[in-house]
């Protein structure tokens, strides 16, 4: 195997990139010595890693060493998991799974995959359970499954431009996004833009330190977006400066203008809960092109998610600025693009799917046949997904729930087998991007520690136990070379990739440069039917609970162990019901409560209630057990932000 070695007085140092989910997907240069890792950096050659690494995974090393991982199966017996053999618990698995098809068809097998590594072989891990059942899958995605569904709908396509094509923008639109926290590789870009006297506004209900580099800076009320966008859209109709071309390559563009008309600005604005000034100013600025709009993941996980990109979509399109230099509306950069992962199927072949945001309550009500095993890959849905009281209770009450993971998280607690796996640095894969266009390979640093295998090793063990010997006996090489076959005489062959970073040839610096939409009309599809009203709190629970990323961890995977005791909850002083700073308090919705300790902050909205993502539901730190299971207007998203919750004292 190829690794690229530089000797530096006896430290070897090794080239990988960050597997996580994160938009950044990092080139990483790792410092060996005596076979451990001592050092890990960011890639000072990869054009947007620029040789740094977020605050979580500079910090990695305490993960990969931490004495808490798992090197042995675990198997349940009664009430604990005891260390199995991997013959054991494979076995174990392998019999139950033949049973289960056997018995009750393969719908009663359900393979839940999540984000916890991006790599591209974990579509393999897919395809395993398709080619054994086809097994029942998730549909929709808890992440952007909104904004996914808006921009496929839109545009027939889901991509972004080049990142660096902002630096061609007059004016850069910050929706609803917090650089700082979930995607610090675009901070360098943004500085740049600001040198270069290129406007930035933010539009976030969440005061945060993304302000510190926009003017101006609104803050609208949770989920005002659809009403602000709408005030702006007005605007430029009114003022003759929506582009007089967009009848050629948009279509419905009648309809969207009598959507936008069906309120006066004023009302749009006070809707949106911003003065007109501020919306107007806004719309100044954006008519002053190009524009670019950078679409943030949050606020499409909220109960008209969908509509809310869509109408970010319309905007851009009306204005001009779809299709152009230094324009766009971004929301994702398309990942898997470069890659033929087309041997996996995915839900046009899966005889039974429950949507994502859904799984815990799905879970216990699936019926004829009931879901009798579940396994879990890469993925801690007990502490990341809604209701997580009832997901904890719908895994531990099947007949067999295996997870693989590399620590004992809150779902592999209640699993039946626990396998362990490998980390991101020792892993074998491919990665793409979701925050620009460079395709990364993510090499094994080091061997991982003996008992420990990953995804890929433990299928392919598995394979010739369930009859699926054939196709899962070819190594890791074989697939990334089968996933690289549609770039690999494009400059971005696997020995390519092994050298560094390249760029997606088939990704178009521009994108839809031709105003060419792979739509059915070939125009933009703008949105017609718009539900504007946002999420509201109720009288008796008057803050919606929003819980969103930190910059401490990678949704449940924390930097360093949190600390022990309550959350802390922030809220605007005169949202807090009387109690003070510092106080312990109940955080209640209508689904659970915990307690968390007050942080008061005057610079945020009276109507939220902040906390970190990614608490365990073992230590009582978990937002999920609050909020309500609930899907998106379209797309399977989850409303992860709209769950109303009130503080009472503690008793
Ligand atoms: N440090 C760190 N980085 C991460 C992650 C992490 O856990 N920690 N998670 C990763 C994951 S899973 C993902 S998907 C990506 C993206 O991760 P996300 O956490 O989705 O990233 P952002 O979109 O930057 O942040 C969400 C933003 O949406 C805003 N928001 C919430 N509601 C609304 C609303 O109604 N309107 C508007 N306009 N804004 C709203 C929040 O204030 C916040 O600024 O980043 C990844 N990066
Ligand atoms: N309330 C609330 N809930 C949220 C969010 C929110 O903002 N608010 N954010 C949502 C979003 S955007 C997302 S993407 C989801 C994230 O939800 P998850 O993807 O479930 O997030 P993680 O906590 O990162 O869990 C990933 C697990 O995978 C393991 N892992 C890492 N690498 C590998 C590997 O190679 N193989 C295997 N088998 N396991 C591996 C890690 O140890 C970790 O336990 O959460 C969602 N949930
Ligand atoms: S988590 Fe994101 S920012 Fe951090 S190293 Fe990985 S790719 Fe880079
Ligand atoms: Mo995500």
């Amino acid at each position: 195997m190829l690794v690229c070695d530089e000797f530096e007085r006896g430290a070897m140092r090794v080239r990988t990139n960050c597997n996580r989910d994160c938009p950044d997907a990092c080139g990483i240069v790792a410092t060996v010595e005596d076979g451990r890792i001592v050092k890990i950096q960011g890639d000072p050659e990869h054009p947007i890693t620029q040789g740094f690494l977020c605050y979580r995974t500079s910090r990695f090393l305490s993960r990969q060493y931490d004495e808490r991982r798992l090197t042995q199966p675990l198997v349940r017996r009664g009430e604990r998991l005891e260390p199995a053999t991997w013959d054991e618990a494979l076995d174990l698995v392998a019999s139950k799974m033949l049973a289960v098809r056997d018995e009750s068809g393969p719908e009663a097998i359900f393979h839940y995959r999540s984000g916890g590594s991006l790599g591209l072989m974990k579509h393999v891990t897919d395809y395993f359970f398709e080619r054994f059942g086809p097994t029942a899958i998730k549909s929709g995605d808890i992440c952007s499954g909104a904004g996914d569904f808006a921009q496929y709908e839109d545009f027939g396509e889901e991509d972004s431009s080049d990142l660096h094509d902002l630096l061609n923008s007059k004016t850069i639109l910050i929706w609803g996004k917090n650089p700082f926290v979930s995607n610090v590789h675009l901070l360098p870009v943004l500085r740049e833009a600001r040198r270069r006297g290129i406007r930035l506004a933010l539009i976030d209900p969440v005061r945060h330190r993304g302000a510190e580099l926009c003017d101006p800076v609104l803050q609208p009320r949770p989920g005002g977006d659809i009403a602000l966008a709408l005030a702006l859209a007005r605007k430029l109709f009114e003022d003759g400066r929506a582009d007089p071309a967009a009848t050629s390559y948009c279509d419905h563009l009648d309809e969207f203008r009598a959507s936008c008309f069906s309120r006066t600005f004023e009302e749009w604005a006070a809707l949106a809960d911003v003065t007109p000034q501020a919306a107007a100013q806004l719309a100044e600025l954006y008519s002053d092109g190009p524009s670019a709009i950078l679409v943030g993941w949050g606020m499409q996980r909220r109960k008209n998610g969908a509509a809310t990109v869509r109408v970010l979509d319309a905007l851009g399109a009306i204005s001009g600025n779809v299709g152009v230099a230094g324009g766009g509306v971004s929301f994702y950069f398309k990942r898997r693009g470069a890659f033929d992962t087309s041997f996996s199927r995915g839900l046009d072949i899966a005889p039974r799917s429950i949507p994502e945001p859904l799984l815990g309550p799905g879970l216990l009500e699936a019926a004829d046949p009931p879901v009798r095993m579940v396994w879990v890959t890469a993925g801690n849905p007990v502490a990341m997904l809604p209701e997580s009281n009832t997901v904890e209770r719908a895994l531990a009450s099947r007949e067999m729930t295996v997870v693989v993971d590399s620590f004992l998280t809150d779902t592999a607690r209640v699993a039946h087998v626990v396998l362990p796996t490998t980390t991101m640095l020792e892993d074998d894969d491919l990665v793409g991007a979701y925050g620009h266009h460079y395709l990364g390979h993510v090499r094994p640093v080091v061997p991982p520690p003996s008992g420990v295998k990953t995804d890929y090793e433990i299928v392919r063990e598995l394979a010739p136990r369930v009859g699926l010997g054939g196709e899962f006996s070819e190594d890791t090489t074989h697939w990334k070379r089968r996933m690289l076959s549609k770039v690999d005489d494009k400059g971005a062959s696997l020995e390519e990739l092994q050298r560094g970073p390249v760029r997606n040839p088939l990704a178009p610096p521009v994108l839809f440069a031709e105003r060419k939409f792979p739509t059915a009309s070939g125009k933009v599809n703008l949105i017609r039917e718009i539900d504007a009203e946002p999420p509201r709190p109720t009288a008796e629970r008057p803050l919606l609970l929003t819980a969103i990323s930190t910059h401490k961890g990678q949704s449940s995977q924390w930097a360093a162990a949190p600390s022990a005791g309550p959350m802390p909850l922030t809220v605007h002083p005169e949202a807090a019901n009387g109690m003070a700073d510092g106080d312990v308090v109940r955080l209640e919705s209508e689904v659970g409560s915990m307690r968390v300790i007050l942080r008061f902050d005057e610079h945020q909205r009276r109507d939220m209630a902040l906390m970190d993502k990614g608490g365990w539901l073992g230590r009582e730190q978990c937002a999920n057990a609050l909020v309500r299971a609930k899907t998106t207007d379209s797309g399977g998203g989850a409303c992860l932000y709209d769950t109303p919750v009130r503080l009472l004292p503690d008793s």
